[in-house]
């Protein structure tokens, strides 16, 4: 008698046109080499993989404005919100594995066209809330919260391939945890909007256990809304998690990381999960390489019942002799 705690619905998404660095496009792999469904299984989840979405090359896809590659990054994410909205309907929770972070555009797009009301929790060391037009980079990886906020509909202009992008969430519904690289633009948008941040500031001052009541606090405030969960790996130190591409020193240490995730689980409405920016190809040796895929792994075990204390069956029973 196995007691199926979880169904996991795993979605890979080998791009990385919404950033300049190759090897992006390997973090679903790596973080399957690591052992992602075998675990899950060995703690009772009930786990369909359904494989990776095979993105098409875009030709002739010219900078709008200074945004690189919009026409890739627009056709990737429908394709992301398709799949989504599919395991979503299939009754699993989701999990989205990047790929770089402007996936979440689809992602969060096919969640919320089955869970309307949807509160997210973005953990990153970044806010990704620059719009096209205040983008230092033009890396739509630094952008995907904008097109998906109500209140910042009317800023952001119109892209080839991205009309069918329409605004799902609500500022209030959203926090962030672990900012500590915020562009001036951006820093501008979150007071602006009134957006609740836990920056590594309140990490250090409140610490992580009093970060997430206050999350929960937020997000619960009025109705309990399904979660989506958007976790970049460079939200973490990058002595846990070197091979990613805009690394930040001074991050989450492994249990704060963790004990999101555990936090996150024990409410019960965790509904769908990024795990993004893993690139293997900015490991400076293997073991940098393996090391930011199984705490990736750890991330999602987390999200789905692990608990460091120890757990066991319902039904177990001491063997007598
Ligand atoms: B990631 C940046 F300017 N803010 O917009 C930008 F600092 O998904 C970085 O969080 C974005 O890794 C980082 O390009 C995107 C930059
Ligand atoms: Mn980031
Ligand atoms: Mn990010
Ligand atoms: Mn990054």
């Amino acid at each position: 008698l196995r007691r199926q705690l979880h169904s996991v619905g795993i979605v890979g998404a080998p791009f990385s046109r919404g950033q300049p660095r190759d090897g992006v496009q390997r973090g679903p792999d790596v973080i399957r080499g690591a052992g992602l469904v075998r675990k899950l299984e060995g703690q009772d989840c009930m786990v369909k993989d359904y494989g990776n979405l095979i993105f098409e090359e875009v030709s002739n896809d010219h900078p709008f404005g200074t945004t690189k590659q919009p026409r890739a990054v627009g056709l990737a994410n429908k394709q992301v919100a398709d799949a989504v909205q599919r395991v979503k309907n299939d009754g699993y929770t989701c999990v989205m594995l990047g790929g770089d972070h402007s996936l979440a555009i689809g992602s969060i797009h096919g969640h919320a066209a089955c869970r309307p009301e949807l509160s997210v929790v973005w953990v990153d060391a970044h806010a990704d809330i620059n719009t096209p037009l205040t983008s230092p980079t033009g890396n739509i990886h630094g952008q995907p919260m904008s097109y998906l906020i109500h209140e910042l509909h009317n800023k952001i202009p119109v892209m080839p391939n991205f009309s069918w992008i329409q605004p799902c969430v609500t500022a209030k519904d959203i926090v962030y945890i672990g900012l500590r690289d915020v562009d001036p633009e951006e820093h501008y948008i979150l007071k602006h909007l009134g957006i609740k941040t836990f920056s590594m500031t309140e990490v250090d001052s409140l610490g992580i256990a009093r970060v997430m009541e206050q999350t929960c606090d937020h997000i619960f405030s009025k109705i309990k809304k399904p979660i989506h969960l958007s976790y970049d790996i460079d939200a973490l130190d990058p002595s846990l998690a070197p091979a990613t591409g805009t690394p930040v020193i001074g991050g989450l240490t492994y249990r704060e990381g963790i004990y999101i995730t555990e936090y996150l689980c024990q409410t019960g409405l965790l509904s769908a999960i990024d795990i993004v920016e893993v690139n293997p190809k900015l490991a400076k040796r293997e073991e940098e390489a393996q090391l930011t895929a199984s705490v990736a792994v750890d991330l999602v075990l987390g999200c789905f019942g692990r608990v460091r204390e120890g757990s066991h069956r319902a039904d177990y029973k001491i063997p007598e002799p």
